[in-house]
Protein backbone atom coordinates (compact mmCIF):
# COMPACT_ATOMS: atom_id res chain seq x y z
CA UNK A 1 0.00 0.00 0.00
CA UNK A 2 1.40 3.23 -1.28
CA UNK A 3 1.90 6.07 1.51
CA UNK A 4 -0.83 8.50 2.75
CA UNK A 5 0.93 11.40 0.91
CA UNK A 6 0.83 9.48 -2.23
CA UNK A 7 -3.12 8.78 -2.25
CA UNK A 8 -3.35 12.35 -1.74
CA UNK A 9 -1.19 13.38 -5.11
CA UNK A 10 -2.86 10.50 -6.85
CA UNK A 11 -6.78 11.81 -5.58
CA UNK A 12 -5.52 15.46 -6.61
CA UNK A 13 -4.51 13.88 -9.87
CA UNK A 14 -7.86 12.43 -10.63
CA UNK A 15 -9.93 15.81 -9.42
CA UNK A 16 -7.28 17.42 -12.02
CA UNK A 17 -8.43 14.83 -14.91
CA UNK A 18 -11.99 15.28 -14.02
CA UNK A 19 -11.46 19.52 -13.55
CA UNK A 20 -10.45 19.77 -16.97
CA UNK A 21 -12.90 17.34 -18.62
CA UNK A 22 -15.81 19.40 -17.24
CA UNK A 23 -14.40 22.33 -19.33
CA UNK A 24 -13.67 20.62 -22.51
CA UNK A 25 -17.58 20.67 -23.89
CA UNK A 26 -18.82 23.92 -23.79
CA UNK A 27 -22.92 22.89 -23.87
CA UNK A 28 -21.59 20.31 -21.12
CA UNK A 29 -20.12 22.68 -18.93
CA UNK A 30 -23.32 25.22 -19.28
CA UNK A 31 -25.36 21.83 -17.86
CA UNK A 32 -22.65 21.87 -15.27
CA UNK A 33 -23.80 24.60 -13.38
CA UNK A 34 -26.46 25.45 -10.37
CA UNK A 35 -26.76 28.59 -8.27
CA UNK A 36 -25.87 27.96 -4.51
CA UNK A 37 -28.80 28.37 -1.66
CA UNK A 38 -28.96 28.92 1.48
CA UNK A 39 -26.77 28.54 4.35
CA UNK A 40 -23.81 27.00 2.29
CA UNK A 41 -23.83 30.60 0.19
CA UNK A 42 -20.13 32.56 0.66
CA UNK A 43 -21.42 35.68 1.15
CA UNK A 44 -18.80 37.33 -1.05
CA UNK A 45 -19.99 36.73 -4.09
CA UNK A 46 -23.17 37.65 -5.30
CA UNK A 47 -23.25 34.78 -7.28
CA UNK A 48 -21.63 31.96 -6.17
CA UNK A 49 -21.74 28.58 -7.98
CA UNK A 50 -21.64 25.17 -7.45
CA UNK A 51 -21.17 23.00 -10.42
CA UNK A 52 -21.77 18.92 -10.85
CA UNK A 53 -17.82 19.11 -10.97
CA UNK A 54 -17.23 20.29 -7.85
CA UNK A 55 -19.61 17.99 -5.84
CA UNK A 56 -18.38 15.26 -7.87
CA UNK A 57 -14.59 15.89 -7.22
CA UNK A 58 -14.68 16.23 -3.53
CA UNK A 59 -16.93 12.96 -3.37
CA UNK A 60 -14.15 10.92 -5.55
CA UNK A 61 -11.56 12.29 -3.39
CA UNK A 62 -13.25 11.11 -0.17
CA UNK A 63 -14.51 7.94 -1.66
CA UNK A 64 -11.02 6.74 -3.06
CA UNK A 65 -9.25 8.07 0.20
CA UNK A 66 -11.94 6.40 2.70
CA UNK A 67 -11.04 3.07 0.63
CA UNK A 68 -7.72 3.35 1.02
CA UNK A 69 -7.50 4.37 4.99
CA UNK A 70 -10.82 3.60 6.70
CA UNK A 71 -9.28 5.00 8.96
CA UNK A 72 -9.96 8.33 8.04
CA UNK A 73 -13.54 7.56 7.00
CA UNK A 74 -16.02 9.97 8.88
CA UNK A 75 -12.63 12.51 9.06
CA UNK A 76 -12.56 13.61 5.40
CA UNK A 77 -14.66 17.46 4.88
CA UNK A 78 -14.74 19.54 1.90
CA UNK A 79 -16.38 22.75 0.88
CA UNK A 80 -19.34 20.99 -0.78
CA UNK A 81 -22.45 19.14 0.12
CA UNK A 82 -23.07 16.64 -2.15
CA UNK A 83 -26.65 17.31 -2.60
CA UNK A 84 -27.44 18.35 -6.52
CA UNK A 85 -30.66 19.55 -7.82
CA UNK A 86 -30.86 18.59 -11.42
CA UNK A 87 -33.06 20.09 -13.89
CA UNK A 88 -36.43 18.75 -12.61
CA UNK A 89 -35.66 20.12 -9.73
CA UNK A 90 -35.04 16.63 -7.53
CA UNK A 91 -32.42 16.74 -5.39
CA UNK A 92 -29.70 14.11 -6.41
CA UNK A 93 -27.25 12.52 -3.91
CA UNK A 94 -23.71 12.29 -5.51
CA UNK A 95 -22.07 9.49 -4.98
CA UNK A 96 -19.23 7.09 -6.08
CA UNK A 97 -20.84 3.60 -6.53
CA UNK A 98 -19.15 0.41 -6.82
CA UNK A 99 -19.32 0.27 -10.87
CA UNK A 100 -18.35 3.12 -13.62
CA UNK A 101 -22.33 1.67 -14.87
CA UNK A 102 -23.77 2.47 -11.91
CA UNK A 103 -22.06 5.93 -11.64
CA UNK A 104 -22.47 6.69 -14.89
CA UNK A 105 -26.58 6.24 -14.29
CA UNK A 106 -26.29 8.20 -11.60
CA UNK A 107 -24.73 11.08 -13.23
CA UNK A 108 -27.19 10.61 -16.05
CA UNK A 109 -30.64 11.64 -13.74
CA UNK A 110 -28.51 14.81 -13.19
CA UNK A 111 -26.87 15.73 -16.54
CA UNK A 112 -30.01 14.10 -18.64
CA UNK A 113 -30.14 13.75 -21.64
CA UNK A 114 -26.00 13.86 -21.82
CA UNK A 115 -25.43 10.49 -21.86
CA UNK A 116 -22.06 10.33 -23.48
CA UNK A 117 -21.17 12.81 -20.54
CA UNK A 118 -22.28 11.28 -17.45
CA UNK A 119 -20.37 8.14 -19.20
CA UNK A 120 -17.15 10.09 -19.88
CA UNK A 121 -17.14 11.48 -16.01
CA UNK A 122 -18.12 7.94 -14.80
CA UNK A 123 -15.40 6.81 -16.64
CA UNK A 124 -12.95 9.04 -15.03
CA UNK A 125 -14.29 8.73 -11.35
CA UNK A 126 -13.34 4.94 -11.50
CA UNK A 127 -10.00 5.19 -13.35
CA UNK A 128 -6.27 3.77 -11.83
CA UNK A 129 -4.15 6.66 -11.77
CA UNK A 130 -0.61 6.29 -11.86
CA UNK A 131 1.45 8.84 -10.92
CA UNK A 132 5.45 8.03 -12.12
CA UNK A 133 6.66 10.28 -10.19
CA UNK A 134 9.63 8.53 -8.55
CA UNK A 135 10.77 11.43 -6.32
CA UNK A 136 7.75 11.18 -4.73
CA UNK A 137 7.28 7.53 -4.61
CA UNK A 138 10.63 7.39 -2.50
CA UNK A 139 9.06 8.75 0.38
CA UNK A 140 8.51 7.13 3.01
CA UNK A 141 6.47 8.49 6.37
CA UNK A 142 5.08 7.32 9.08
CA UNK A 143 2.05 9.38 9.42
CA UNK A 144 -0.56 7.54 10.95
CA UNK A 145 -3.99 8.04 9.69
CA UNK A 146 -5.56 7.47 12.79
CA UNK A 147 -4.60 10.84 13.81
CA UNK A 148 -5.56 12.84 11.05
CA UNK A 149 -8.45 14.63 9.32
CA UNK A 150 -8.62 15.92 5.63
CA UNK A 151 -10.12 19.21 4.26
CA UNK A 152 -11.07 19.26 0.26
CA UNK A 153 -11.56 22.27 -1.44
CA UNK A 154 -12.64 20.26 -4.98
CA UNK A 155 -11.84 23.66 -6.32
CA UNK A 156 -10.66 26.67 -5.59
CA UNK A 157 -11.79 29.78 -7.62
CA UNK A 158 -14.72 28.47 -9.28
CA UNK A 159 -15.37 31.61 -10.75
CA UNK A 160 -12.70 31.96 -12.51
CA UNK A 161 -12.85 28.13 -13.21
CA UNK A 162 -16.48 28.95 -14.76
CA UNK A 163 -15.12 32.13 -16.49
CA UNK A 164 -12.41 30.63 -18.40
CA UNK A 165 -10.11 33.29 -19.44
CA UNK A 166 -7.22 31.93 -21.06
CA UNK A 167 -5.47 35.20 -22.03
CA UNK A 168 -4.79 37.23 -18.64
CA UNK A 169 -1.47 38.22 -18.17
CA UNK A 170 0.39 37.70 -15.32
CA UNK A 171 2.45 40.58 -13.34
CA UNK A 172 5.93 39.39 -12.41
CA UNK A 173 4.75 36.00 -12.61
CA UNK A 174 1.48 36.28 -10.32
CA UNK A 175 -1.90 36.47 -13.33
CA UNK A 176 -4.66 38.95 -11.86
CA UNK A 177 -7.10 36.14 -12.82
CA UNK A 178 -8.23 33.54 -15.46
CA UNK A 179 -8.17 29.94 -15.20
CA UNK A 180 -4.87 29.57 -14.04
CA UNK A 181 -6.00 30.61 -10.75
CA UNK A 182 -8.65 27.45 -10.06
CA UNK A 183 -6.59 25.05 -8.06
CA UNK A 184 -7.42 21.51 -6.21
CA UNK A 185 -6.46 21.68 -2.53
CA UNK A 186 -6.23 18.61 -0.21
CA UNK A 187 -4.94 19.20 3.23
CA UNK A 188 -4.51 16.82 6.18
CA UNK A 189 -4.21 18.04 9.27
CA UNK A 190 -3.59 16.68 13.03
CA UNK A 191 -7.41 15.58 14.19
CA UNK A 192 -6.25 16.30 17.92
CA UNK A 193 -4.20 19.99 17.74
CA UNK A 194 -5.72 21.16 14.32
CA UNK A 195 -2.30 21.75 12.26
CA UNK A 196 -2.05 20.77 9.43
CA UNK A 197 0.55 18.18 7.89
CA UNK A 198 0.25 17.08 5.01
CA UNK A 199 -0.67 19.67 1.67
CA UNK A 200 -1.12 18.93 -1.86
CA UNK A 201 -2.05 21.74 -4.27
CA UNK A 202 -2.42 20.59 -7.92
CA UNK A 203 -3.04 22.93 -10.90
CA UNK A 204 -4.92 21.42 -13.57
CA UNK A 205 -4.89 23.72 -15.80
CA UNK A 206 -1.02 24.90 -15.61
CA UNK A 207 -0.20 25.58 -19.39
CA UNK A 208 -1.11 24.13 -22.61
CA UNK A 209 0.85 21.17 -24.60
CA UNK A 210 2.12 23.42 -26.96
CA UNK A 211 1.88 20.25 -29.87
CA UNK A 212 -1.82 19.08 -28.96
CA UNK A 213 -3.22 21.93 -27.56
CA UNK A 214 -4.52 20.19 -24.07
CA UNK A 215 -4.11 21.54 -21.00
CA UNK A 216 -1.52 20.01 -18.64
CA UNK A 217 -1.32 20.31 -14.79
CA UNK A 218 1.21 20.34 -12.34
CA UNK A 219 1.09 19.32 -8.29
CA UNK A 220 3.17 20.76 -5.48
CA UNK A 221 2.99 18.59 -1.66
CA UNK A 222 4.69 19.45 1.53
CA UNK A 223 5.03 17.10 4.70
CA UNK A 224 5.77 19.30 8.25
CA UNK A 225 5.07 16.45 10.47
CA UNK A 226 7.02 15.96 14.23
CA UNK A 227 10.34 17.06 13.16
CA UNK A 228 9.77 16.17 9.43
CA UNK A 229 9.70 18.91 6.59
CA UNK A 230 9.67 17.46 3.09
CA UNK A 231 7.87 19.47 -0.21
CA UNK A 232 8.46 19.21 -3.91
CA UNK A 233 9.55 22.69 -3.71
CA UNK A 234 12.85 24.40 -2.17
CA UNK A 235 12.11 27.32 0.15
CA UNK A 236 12.41 30.44 -2.40
CA UNK A 237 15.06 33.06 -1.24
CA UNK A 238 13.65 36.28 0.15
CA UNK A 239 13.40 39.10 -1.35
CA UNK A 240 15.18 42.48 0.34
CA UNK A 241 11.35 44.24 -0.33
CA UNK A 242 8.80 42.20 0.23
CA UNK A 243 6.42 41.43 -2.87
CA UNK A 244 3.08 41.45 -1.03
CA UNK A 245 -0.14 39.85 -2.45
CA UNK A 246 -3.96 40.86 -1.68
CA UNK A 247 -7.30 40.06 -2.98
CA UNK A 248 -8.96 42.70 -5.30
CA UNK A 249 -11.66 43.26 -2.68
CA UNK A 250 -8.84 44.04 -0.11
CA UNK A 251 -9.66 47.40 1.36
CA UNK A 252 -7.63 50.71 1.35
CA UNK A 253 -6.48 50.88 4.62
CA UNK A 254 -4.54 47.72 4.02
CA UNK A 255 -3.71 48.70 0.86
CA UNK A 256 -2.14 51.79 2.17
CA UNK A 257 -0.81 50.38 5.28
CA UNK A 258 1.50 47.88 2.88
CA UNK A 259 2.49 50.58 0.46
CA UNK A 260 5.45 51.66 2.34
CA UNK A 261 6.53 48.47 2.67
CA UNK A 262 6.31 47.13 -0.89
CA UNK A 263 6.72 50.49 -2.72
CA UNK A 264 5.28 48.97 -6.03
CA UNK A 265 5.40 45.44 -5.29
CA UNK A 266 1.76 45.16 -4.35
CA UNK A 267 -0.19 42.73 -6.43
CA UNK A 268 -3.49 41.61 -7.19
CA UNK A 269 -4.96 37.72 -7.64
CA UNK A 270 -7.63 35.97 -8.16
CA UNK A 271 -8.30 32.62 -5.49
CA UNK A 272 -7.22 32.00 -2.23
CA UNK A 273 -5.46 29.04 -2.97
CA UNK A 274 -3.48 30.45 -6.06
CA UNK A 275 -2.59 33.66 -3.32
CA UNK A 276 -0.83 31.03 -1.01
CA UNK A 277 0.59 29.22 -4.16
CA UNK A 278 2.23 32.66 -5.33
CA UNK A 279 4.02 32.97 -1.08
CA UNK A 280 5.04 29.11 -1.74
CA UNK A 281 6.61 29.45 -5.66
CA UNK A 282 8.44 32.71 -3.91
CA UNK A 283 6.09 34.83 -6.86
CA UNK A 284 5.22 37.02 -3.52
CA UNK A 285 6.82 37.04 -0.19
CA UNK A 286 3.53 37.50 1.90
CA UNK A 287 -0.55 37.30 1.15
CA UNK A 288 -2.47 39.57 3.04
CA UNK A 289 -6.37 39.17 3.87
CA UNK A 290 -8.11 41.13 6.28
CA UNK A 291 -11.24 39.39 6.12
CA UNK A 292 -12.78 35.98 7.29
CA UNK A 293 -13.56 35.41 3.73
CA UNK A 294 -11.11 32.18 3.23
CA UNK A 295 -12.46 28.81 4.99
CA UNK A 296 -10.74 25.91 6.52
CA UNK A 297 -10.45 24.14 2.90
CA UNK A 298 -8.98 26.74 1.34
CA UNK A 299 -5.74 27.03 3.45
CA UNK A 300 -5.35 23.89 4.87
CA UNK A 301 -3.13 22.20 1.86
CA UNK A 302 -1.55 25.33 1.19
CA UNK A 303 -0.73 26.17 4.65
CA UNK A 304 0.86 22.41 5.28
CA UNK A 305 3.51 23.14 2.20
CA UNK A 306 4.55 26.34 3.78
CA UNK A 307 5.05 25.15 6.43
CA UNK A 308 7.20 22.17 5.06
CA UNK A 309 9.28 25.03 3.62
CA UNK A 310 9.88 26.86 7.25
CA UNK A 311 6.88 29.42 6.85
CA UNK A 312 3.06 29.20 7.76
CA UNK A 313 -0.05 30.89 8.26
CA UNK A 314 -1.19 33.25 10.90
CA UNK A 315 -4.65 33.98 12.31
CA UNK A 316 -4.03 38.08 11.89
CA UNK A 317 -6.64 39.58 14.13
CA UNK A 318 -5.49 37.13 16.96
CA UNK A 319 -1.70 37.72 15.61
CA UNK A 320 -2.21 41.72 16.21
CA UNK A 321 -4.73 41.47 19.22
CA UNK A 322 -0.98 39.70 20.40
CA UNK A 323 0.97 42.20 19.29
CA UNK A 324 -0.98 44.98 20.95
CA UNK A 325 -0.59 43.09 24.12
CA UNK A 326 2.85 43.49 24.04
CA UNK A 327 3.26 39.68 23.38
CA UNK A 328 6.65 38.64 21.73
CA UNK A 329 6.31 35.24 21.33
CA UNK A 330 4.93 33.46 18.36
CA UNK A 331 1.82 34.85 16.23
CA UNK A 332 -0.92 32.15 16.49
CA UNK A 333 -1.20 30.13 13.40
CA UNK A 334 -4.46 28.83 11.56
CA UNK A 335 -5.83 25.73 13.00
CA UNK A 336 -8.40 23.53 11.50
CA UNK A 337 -10.18 21.66 13.97
CA UNK A 338 -12.09 24.49 15.49
CA UNK A 339 -15.71 25.63 14.15
CA UNK A 340 -16.17 28.84 14.98
CA UNK A 341 -18.75 29.81 17.67
CA UNK A 342 -22.24 30.62 16.77
CA UNK A 343 -21.81 30.20 13.00
CA UNK A 344 -23.84 28.01 10.94
CA UNK A 345 -23.12 26.70 7.83
CA UNK A 346 -19.86 27.10 5.87
CA UNK A 347 -19.53 30.68 8.36
CA UNK A 348 -18.20 27.74 10.97
CA UNK A 349 -15.21 26.98 8.65
CA UNK A 350 -14.77 30.83 8.19
CA UNK A 351 -10.94 31.67 8.86
CA UNK A 352 -11.91 34.75 10.92
CA UNK A 353 -10.09 38.28 11.14
CA UNK A 354 -8.37 37.20 8.53
CA UNK A 355 -4.74 35.95 7.90
CA UNK A 356 -0.99 36.57 6.37
CA UNK A 357 0.58 33.66 4.86
CA UNK A 358 4.57 33.57 4.29
CA UNK A 359 7.56 31.59 4.14
CA UNK A 360 10.08 34.05 6.00
CA UNK A 361 9.55 35.01 8.94
CA UNK A 362 10.86 38.14 8.79
CA UNK A 363 8.32 39.29 6.00
CA UNK A 364 6.05 38.23 8.60
CA UNK A 365 6.57 40.30 11.14
CA UNK A 366 7.66 43.26 8.58
CA UNK A 367 3.73 42.76 7.52
CA UNK A 368 2.45 42.66 11.00
CA UNK A 369 4.11 45.67 11.82
CA UNK A 370 2.57 47.35 8.68
CA UNK A 371 -0.65 45.92 10.01
CA UNK A 372 -0.67 46.93 13.55
CA UNK A 373 -0.68 50.73 12.23
CA UNK A 374 -4.38 49.87 10.59
CA UNK A 375 -6.93 51.24 13.15
CA UNK A 376 -10.21 48.74 13.40
CA UNK A 377 -7.72 45.78 12.10
C1 LIG B 1 -13.02 31.34 -2.87
C2 LIG B 1 -12.03 31.74 -3.94
C3 LIG B 1 -12.08 33.23 -4.09
C4 LIG B 1 -11.58 33.89 -2.82
C5 LIG B 1 -12.41 33.40 -1.64
C6 LIG B 1 -12.49 31.88 -1.57
O1 LIG B 1 -13.17 29.95 -2.89
O2 LIG B 1 -10.72 31.33 -3.64
O3 LIG B 1 -11.36 33.58 -5.19
O4 LIG B 1 -11.71 35.29 -2.96
O5 LIG B 1 -11.82 33.88 -0.48
O6 LIG B 1 -13.31 31.50 -0.52
P1 LIG B 1 -10.57 36.20 -3.62
O7 LIG B 1 -10.36 35.74 -5.03
O8 LIG B 1 -11.10 37.59 -3.51
O9 LIG B 1 -9.36 35.96 -2.78
P2 LIG B 1 -14.22 29.18 -3.93
O10 LIG B 1 -13.90 29.64 -5.30
O11 LIG B 1 -13.82 27.77 -3.67
O12 LIG B 1 -15.59 29.53 -3.45
CA1 LIG C 1 -12.21 27.95 -1.98
CA1 LIG D 1 -14.36 25.54 -4.09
Amino acid sequence: MAGLLQALVGASEKAAHIARLCRREEPLFQLLVAEKTGADRNRRFLQDFKTLADVLIQEVIKHDLGKEFPELQGHIHGEESNEFKNGQGETVTVRVCAAAGDTAALLLSVLEPERAAAELLAAAVHRDVELGDTELAGVALSVPPQDLAIWIDPIDSTNEYIGGREDVAPVDGIAPGGLCSALVLIGAYDRQTGVPVLGVINEPFFRRDPLTRRWQGRYHWGVAYGDTRLSSLSPPPPRPQPCVVLSRAEGGAVRGALGPLCGDRLRFAAGAGYKMLCVILGLADAYVLSEGSTFAWDACAPHAILRALGGGTVALAGALRARRAGDTGNPPELVYNRPAEGAAGAERWANRGGLVAYVHPQHLEAVLAALATVPGL
